[in-house]
């Protein structure tokens, strides 16, 4: 299976409202779309999911774009590789850059799914036919928080989840309770805590939250084991799983209950479903976390959480949470709190090249 193109598209979408977080705001969305076209004229895509700054993980836009184009492309050009499985190894002599490494990886995936002519999620091992559908309520206001979660039951999501941190926590979420006593709710903290917010954070307890989601540093496993020990509330690790070995070692330790995977932070979707394996092992709840993807990365996270493990509803809402108009076809859509898991060849979806073309702020190919 030779490659004979690698093409980049970095395009650039607004959001239909702002994504607030403590971190910061996001406005419009930056992405790098990845086709990687064989000698037979068949191409996969994959995305980019890296932001424009580095307030979620270190990486950028940028900075992805300098690794595909000045390391990660040329590996693959000087060493064909025969399995999408075997691309993390090649890039091994790369240090972290995860998401730069997962846009090529997940486009390889969809290339070799399509060769079989085998939708993605069986390649991958997948068994479930639909996905339960969760969504992001982002917002500084607890007006705002009420109307989301009103519109998104409306729409048959499944459960929510609430970004907050320490000047955003407990009357926020005690406000949603009130209206909401028995909805399926956990919290995103974003890393806005630390072991200094102890009281606060056990007082959350009062709202028995599925979760509360990567409350302390990014970088911490040791401060959640601490932190886990005191708490009813399960906590589940974001930020800090980069790797297969980061989500055994927070198992080991008993920094977490849960782990959000998302394939970017973990360099693609062979380690996802190594950690998504690991974990069903060591009985951790897992489920499929969210960068405010465009349509490319939302079909493989579709695929990957159609695994066994990923039995909690993930942040995989439908194209018309974030865009006016998505770059696939079909966009994806929530039928009563469900997102179908397709079951035509690779990713399962098409890419729209008049939306692509319209969104487009650079390209670069890359021929073999
Ligand atoms: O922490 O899970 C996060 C979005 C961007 C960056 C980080 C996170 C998020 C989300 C949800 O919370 C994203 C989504 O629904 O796509
Ligand atoms: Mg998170």
């Amino acid at each position: 299976r030779k490659l004979s193109s690698v093409k980049l598209y970095v395009i650039k979408m607004p959001l239909k409202s702002p994504f607030l977080t403590h971190l910061g705001a996001v406005n419009e969305r930056e992405g790098i779309i990845v086709e990687v076209t064989d000698a037979d004229g068949i191409s996969g895509f994959g995305e980019g999911v890296a932001f424009s700054s580095p307030w979620y993980t270190e990486e950028t836009v940028e900075s992805s774009l300098h690794m595909l184009t000045d390391f990660l492309i040329p590996l693959l050009q000087k060493q064909p590789i025969k399995h999408p499985e075997d691309a993390l190894t090649l890039f091994k002599s790369i240090k972290r850059n995860n998401m730069a490494k997962a846009a090529i990886e997940t486009a390889l995936w969809d290339l070799y799914a399509k060769k079989m002519s085998l939708p993605l999620s069986k390649i991958l091992g997948g068994t479930r036919e639909k996905i339960p559908s969760g969504v992001v309520v982002a917002t500084d206001s607890v007006a705002n928080a009420l109307k989301q979660i009103e519109a998104y039951l409306d729409e048959g999501y499944q459960r929510m989840k609430i970004k907050i941190n320490p000047n955003q926590d407990y009357f926020f979420l005690s406000e949603i309770r009130r209206y909401y006593p028995d909805l399926p709710i956990m919290a995103d903290a974003n890393s806005s805590y630390s072991l200094k917010d102890m009281d606060r954070l056990k007082a959350l307890d009062d709202f028995h939250l599925l979760m509360i989601e990567q409350p302390l540093a990014h970088d911490d496993i040791i401060d959640h084991a601490l932190l886990q020990k005191e708490i009813n509330t399960p906590v589940c690790l974001d930020e800090s799983i980069v790797t297969f070995d980061d989500a055994r070692k927070a198992i080991e330790l008993g920094s977490c209950k849960v782990i959000n995977i998302k394939v970017g932070r973990v360099g693609g979707l062979y380690e996802a479903k190594r950690i998504h394996d690991f974990c069903v092992e060591k009985d951790i709840h897992v489920w499929c976390g969210g960068m405010i993807e465009f349509g490319v990365s939302r079909a493989h996270n579709i695929a990957l959480a159609s695994l066994p493990g990923f039995s909690i509803p993930g942040d995989i809402s439908a194209s018309d949470r974030f865009w006016e108009q998505d770059i696939i076809t079909p966009e994806v859509t929530v039928e009563n709190g469900y997102v179908t898991v397709p079951q035509k060849p690779g990713i399962g979806f098409e890419i729209n090249l008049k939306r692509l073309n319209e969104l487009l702020l650079d390209k670069r190919v890359f021929t073999f």
